[in-house]
This record gives structure tokens, sequence and C-alpha cells, in this order.
């Protein structure tokens, strides 16, 4: 069996800064990258969080994060007076290895009306990543928004996570963004990235 950076030298592709998923398509391409595991160990500029609109820490990746930064966090999350769902705001990381955490509200899935959700995912997605262009980040690890206490389906949201990331790497800012990394922490979400990451970001 060849060793991955065997595969990687044969298929021309960057390894990814962060460790593939086994099995998976590793990169999509040079800009795309696939991990499942705990965001909160990640050294790079920005980790983006599945906050509430208190931004006051809670349960899931928002409790894991604010552990991990530690009490600089909250207290500086206390001066922001909140964010509305769909929106994003920008913190120091404290003791994280990133450099900075995003903090996004993700919409509570509504089923009668999906469509209301989306639009609050995707802008989930947007606004994070026109933060970090704004703020010179450069490369951005986004947890699955929504997918977890807050009840968003899986799959849909991987959809929406890269039609969004996708459109924004296209668009006239996309270039100052060197590495977009999706982080999946259970297997459902690995899944659903394996099917829906292709679809948007075909191996170069
Ligand atoms: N690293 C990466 N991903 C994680 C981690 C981790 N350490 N822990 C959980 N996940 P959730 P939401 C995944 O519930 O659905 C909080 O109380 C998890 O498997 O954290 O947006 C907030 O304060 C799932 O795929 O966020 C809000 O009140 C994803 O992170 C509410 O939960 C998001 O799950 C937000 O709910």
């Amino acid at each position: 069996i060849p060793s991955l950076s065997l595969l990687y030298k044969l298929r021309k592709l960057q390894p990814p800064s962060v460790a593939p998923v086994a099995g998976a398509t590793p990169n999509h391409n040079d800009r795309i990258g696939l991990i499942k595991g705990d965001i909160t160990t990640l050294a790079i500029d920005a980790i983006v969080n599945a906050a509430n609109n208190s931004l006051l820490g809670g349960g899931g990746v928002d409790g894991a994060i604010h552990r991990a930064a530690g009490r600089g966090l909250i207290e500086e999350c206390r001066t922001l007076n909140g964010c509305d769902t769909g929106d994003s705001k920008i913190t120091n990381a404290y003791n994280l290895p990133s450099k900075k955490v995003i903090h996004t509200v993700g919409p509570i899935f509504d089923a009668i009306r999906p469509e209301k959700s989306e639009a609050k995912l995707k802008s989930c997605y947007k606004t994070s990543l026109e933060l970090a262009a704004r703020n010179g980040i450069k490369t951005i690890a986004f947890s699955a928004i929504s997918t977890g206490i807050y009840g968003y389906p899986s799959l849909d949201a991987s959809v929406a996570a890269c039609e969004t990331v996708k459109e924004f790497l296209d668009g006239e800012n996309g270039s100052k963004m060197e590495k977009v990394v999706f982080v999946t922490f259970e297997e459902k979400d690995v899944r659903s990235y394996n099917m829906t990451l292709p679809r948007y970001f075909p191996p170069n």
C-alpha cells in the first residue's frame, strides 16, 4: 500500500494542514480540507464556533471552545452584546491554538419552513468568511453549524455549507482565503461531507 505522502505526490495534491478522514478523498482541491476531530485542537488562523444569540457559551462545540479557551473568551464575549442568527462576530482565541475565534449563530432547524433555515445557515458561512477576509484570516476551520443541538439535517447542512464556501471562493474576496477546512465530529457528518464535497470541489 503506498504511503499517504506518496499518494499526494502521485495525485499532485498538497497535503492538508490537518489529518484527513480515513478513507475519504483527503483534499477535494488544494484549498479545501475535511477532517474528523476536535476543532479546539487546530492551530489555524480562525475556528468557527456554533454559538447562540447570547454568545455567552453553551453545550456542544460552543462549550468545548469556551472550556479550552479559558476565562478570557467569555469576558470578551460579554462585551459583544450577543449576535443575530445568521450573523458572525470575531474574538481572540486565548488559550486555544488558533489565532481567532469566529462565533456564528446558526438557525434552530424549522422543518415547516426549511428555506428560512437554509437562508440563515448560508448566511452563517457567508458572514464568517467575509469577517475572516476583513481580518486578514487566510486559513479557517468550520464546525458543522446547526447540525447538533439545533437539529439541522446533516446532508442538507453540508450542501448549504459547500455551496456558500464555493460561492465565496469564486467571488471577489475569495482569493484572500488560502484554506477552508470542514471539521466533522460525528460519523453522520463525515458521510454527508464525503457525499457533498466532491460535487462542489472536484479533486484537482
Ligand atoms: N469539535 C468539532 N465539532 C464538534 C465538537 C468539537 N469539539 N463538539 C461538537 N461538535 P452543536 P448547534 C459538532 O450542538 O447545533 C450550543 O449549546 C457536533 O457534532 O455544538 O449549532 C450553543 O450554545 C455538530 O456536528 O451546535 C447553541 O445553544 C456540530 O459540532 C447550540 O448548541 C454543531 O453542534 C447550537 O447548536
